[in-house]
């Protein structure tokens, strides 16, 4: 019997009905259905757009892709009310009574598909995909999300979120990218819904039946993302959304930033006081109490008489400076920013016509539209101001927009290219706008430098403009882990030049956890100290001598990696395999990884393993996955596909080397990154597998690199031909590098031959962090265990011809 209480009730929700007709394009195909429009376009062999829309009019995001869609790469068979759309990887069946879509391998497995029942469906102007839970499907990325590596069972919101000292659970946060990973049955692939109004993703949280993902406006325009691996699906997603640019070096050096170090004499004294105590930096950072009452393009006549005498100080001790850019312009008749700008009319506006006003640090402000062309190019004239006087690193605050009161209205409007929408739309996109004319405007003015930019809110693509930190974390164990995983999961969206505040920013660190989250911050891509108004000092002398030398160590640690790791952020600006990579990249369909207790951790590059662990732990279990891997600091031999216990005491971070890993570093150095030394050391661990490694270096801060200016060779490890070698190099850069060192792990006999001529390695001792000094004569001796018994060196001269050692 027909239940008629369902079969007369309202319709509240509409699904997508019947194909009515469509027709085949070069690129894909268009349809019309009962309740709305379905465009497909094929992108590539792994990448398939679909959109739907509710009216034949399409409200697209014209800010994140920068790919345009193929023609002529794919077939299509139209059998028993069915359409088959195949690329080389994948086929796309459309059913046509109902429209439901489902993506197959070329073998016939089901890789993604519709709810038979829900499709795609709208309740009112939100519209929303639910996608059939596959059997142990698992959800990874979704960019700066708290919860844990797994997402299913849980559910997220993108709507850019000022939230100052966020929980480990808060959502949504600063900066929005709607790029998830699903995983099941041996096979990954990804989603990225391109759409910026605020959007809502379900992993299976409260249901059984589906995944699903939904904006509250707009089309439902989504890439579906196949590839091999979760490296591969990244690759894809960088090819649409672009790839992290290589930085300028510098910026990846450690940077000290405090709200705020004033006056001028502070900030001398913070950058005097790293090169007395012999501690690399590159950067220094003037929080928002540089500026006159906070208004952006000026500086405190008081506090910073002369910043221009200021900055060149600050270079000559081998710092570059990093400024403080909050978008708000205080309504102030006479301040030349404000009166420029409203000259041009280029604030953000009501409905009706008038300029929305809100508060904020300098008091009421207008907010410039960066959804502008004229906006962009205004912002960048005012950057000159800094980049005249030698800054060129800057900072965008604030920029989801926050305002006092944290409810920017939904009706103001954004001009989006002439085409204007409301800050539904506007929001999501504001503040990677804003980082895009910082960054286009400051590539101008440095004529051929490359400018650095930080920014806390953004939205797909912002990896194009600039890196991106956590915002407002706060000074505890809990939070050092969440922001580890918060690196890992926008390295999984994507946003490669990612990092926290070291220290913790809201609340007071402590010895214990300040050693332990330099330790980790060393280890994270972006590496930044920072701090608090009102909290206590904090750099790395301000908590004792044991922790200053921790801390001396680990930073001298990072620069001595910084061969490897700017080869890596090489790599990911060629493929977007970030530098942070969660074991769920290459150890995607391992379920012991998804451990709570082993979520965290993650490879730094290709081959070194970091397992986070909190301050006040002297043990703690890591897992290592499949092959063989050395302790990092004592060389230790590890079986993997195993738990092992580490030590973690104050001094010690628990790393790990995977067996066949190629690690360049630069021993000799110190200071900054200008000052890498003449030395590389090539380190080489015993293994079973063949590998290699890009090794690539450049000026660090120009873009001659783009016109072949560069260093690049590959370096292969092969243990079945027994053999080592440094291929030809490639580019026109001339290396600093004179001397070559091979340094070999666990390695046997001492008879090698470089390019055909004997050569006898030497065996010797070796640290990569230096011991610290015994401040309890009764205690224990800390750092003293961190060595390696013995290694294989050989010595070479470093020349760009092939380097071939074999044995
Ligand atoms: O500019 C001051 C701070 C800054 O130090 C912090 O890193 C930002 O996330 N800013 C927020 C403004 C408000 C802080 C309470």
């Amino acid at each position: 019997m027909i239940d008629t209480t369902i079969a007369t009730q309202r319709k509240l929700s509409n699904s997508l009905g019947d194909i009515k007709e469509y027709s085949l394009t070069k690129t894909g195909l268009q349809a019309t259905l009962d309740n709305a429009f379905l465009t497909i376009e094929v992108y590539g062999k792994g990448l398939i757009k679909v959109d739907i829309s509710a009216s034949p009019e399409r409200d697209e995001n014209p800010y994140s892709v920068i790919k345009t869609a193929e023609q002529d790469s794919f077939v299509s068979e139209d059998t028993n009310g069915c359409i088959k759309l195949s690329t080389e990887l994948v086929t796309l069946e459309i059913t046509k009574n109902p429209t439901r879509l489902t993506f197959k391998t070329k073998s016939g497995q089901v890789i993604n598909e519709d709810d038979p029942a829900f499709g795609t469906s709208f309740i009112g102007e939100q519209i929303t995909t639910y996608k059939k839970l596959q059997y142990k499907e698992r959800f990874i990325g979704l960019g700066e999300k708290t919860g844990p590596l797994d997402r299913r069972g849980s559910g997220y919101q993108h709507w850019n979120t000022d939230h100052f000292g966020y929980g480990p659970e808060s959502d949504p946060l600063y900066c929005s990218t709607p790029f998830y990973i699903g995983v099941h049955s041996g096979l990954s692939y990804g989603i990225y819904m391109d759409n910026s109004y605020k959007s809502h993703f379900n992993f299976g949280a409260s249901n059984d039946r589906f995944s699903s993902f939904s904006v509250d406006s707009g089309d439902m325009s989504y890439f579906f993302i196949y590839g091999d691996s979760v490296g591969e699906i990244l690759n894809y997603y960088g090819q649409l959304t672009g790839y992290t640019p290589l930085p300028p070096i510098w910026s990846v050096g450690y940077q000290q930033c405090r709200y705020s170090y004033y006056p001028d004499k502070e900030v001398e004294r913070v950058a005097e006081t790293f090169r007395e105590k012999d501690i690399p930096a590159d950067v220094i950072v003037l929080d928002i109490h540089y500026m006159e009452k906070y208004k952006i393009f000026t500086w405190d006549g008081e506090m910073f008489p002369d910043p221009e005498s200021l900055v060149k100080h600050l270079k000559e001790l081998g710092f570059h400076v990093v400024v403080m850019c909050d978008p708000g312009i205080k309504i102030e008749d006479g301040y030349s920013a404000y009166e420029s700008a409203l000259a041009e009319d280029l604030f953000v506006k009501y409905p009706d016509g008038s300029y929305y006003s809100g508060e904020v640090w300098p008091g009421v402000c207008h907010f410039p539209d960066f959804t502008m062309e004229k906006t962009r190019q205004w912002w960048g004239e005012q950057m000159k101001s800094y980049t005249d006087i030698g800054v060129d690193g800057f900072w965008n605050d604030m920029n989801e927009i926050a305002t006092w009161g944290q409810m920017l209205p939904e009706l103001i409007e954004f001009d989006f290219e002439g085409d204007r929408n409301t800050a539904r739309k506007g929001r999501n996109i504001y503040g990677f706008q804003m980082s895009r004319a910082t960054y286009e405007g400051t590539k101008a003015a440095l004529k051929g430098k490359r400018p650095f930019n930080l920014t806390r809110a953004g939205f797909a693509g912002i990896q194009r403009y600039a890196a991106v930190w956590t915002g407002d974390n706060v000074a505890s164990d809990e939070h050092m882990m969440v922001g580890v995983r918060l690196v890992n999961s926008m390295g999984l969206a994507g946003i490669a030049f990612a990092g926290y505040d070291v220290g913790g920013f809201v609340g007071n660190s402590n010895e214990q956890l300040f050693a332990r989250w330099v330790q980790i911050g060393a280890f994270s891509p972006f590496f930044r100290g920072h701090s608090m108004i009102n909290s206590r000092d904090s750099e790395p002398w301000s908590y004792g001598e044991e922790v200053e030398e921790i801390s001396t160590n680990y930073i001298k640690l990072r620069y001595k990696l910084m061969p490897y790791l700017y080869s890596s952020f090489y790599e990911t600006s060629k493929t977007a395999i970030p530098v942070a990579r969660s074991l769920a990249i290459d150890y995607t369909h391992n379920d012991t990884i998804y451990n709570e207790q082993f979520q965290n951790q993650y490879l730094f590059g290709q081959s070194i393993l970091v397992a986070p662990v909190e301050s006040y732990k002297n043990l703690v279990k890591v897992y290592l996955p499949e092959g063989e891997w050395y302790e990092f600091f004592t060389d230790s031999k590890f079986q993997g596909n195993q738990e092992v216990v580490a030590e973690c005491g104050i001094e010690r971070l628990p790393l790990y080397v995977k067996a066949s890993a190629i690690i360049p570093i630069c021993p000799e150095a110190n200071t900054n990154t200008k000052n890498l030394g003449e030395t590389l050391e090539v380190h080489i661990y015993a293994g079973l597998e063949k590998n290699t490694f890009t090794y690539y270096e450049d000026d660090g801060e120009t873009f001659d690199y783009e016109a072949g200016s560069y260093h690049k060779r590959t370096i292969t490890y092969d243990p079945t031909s027994n053999s080592i070698k440094l291929g030809q190099v490639e580019g026109e850069y001339t290396s600093k590098i004179k001397t070559l060192r091979l340094c070999l792990h666990g390695f046997e006999g001492n008879s090698f031959q470089l390019n055909n001529e004997s050569k006898s390695a030497e065996n010797h001792g070796y640290r990569f962090v230096d011991p610290i000094s015994n401040f309890d004569p009764f205690g224990n001796e800390t750092g003293a265990g961190l060595k390696i018994n013995n290694i294989k060196s050989i010595q070479a001269n470093y020349t760009n011809d092939e380097l071939a050692f074999s044995w």
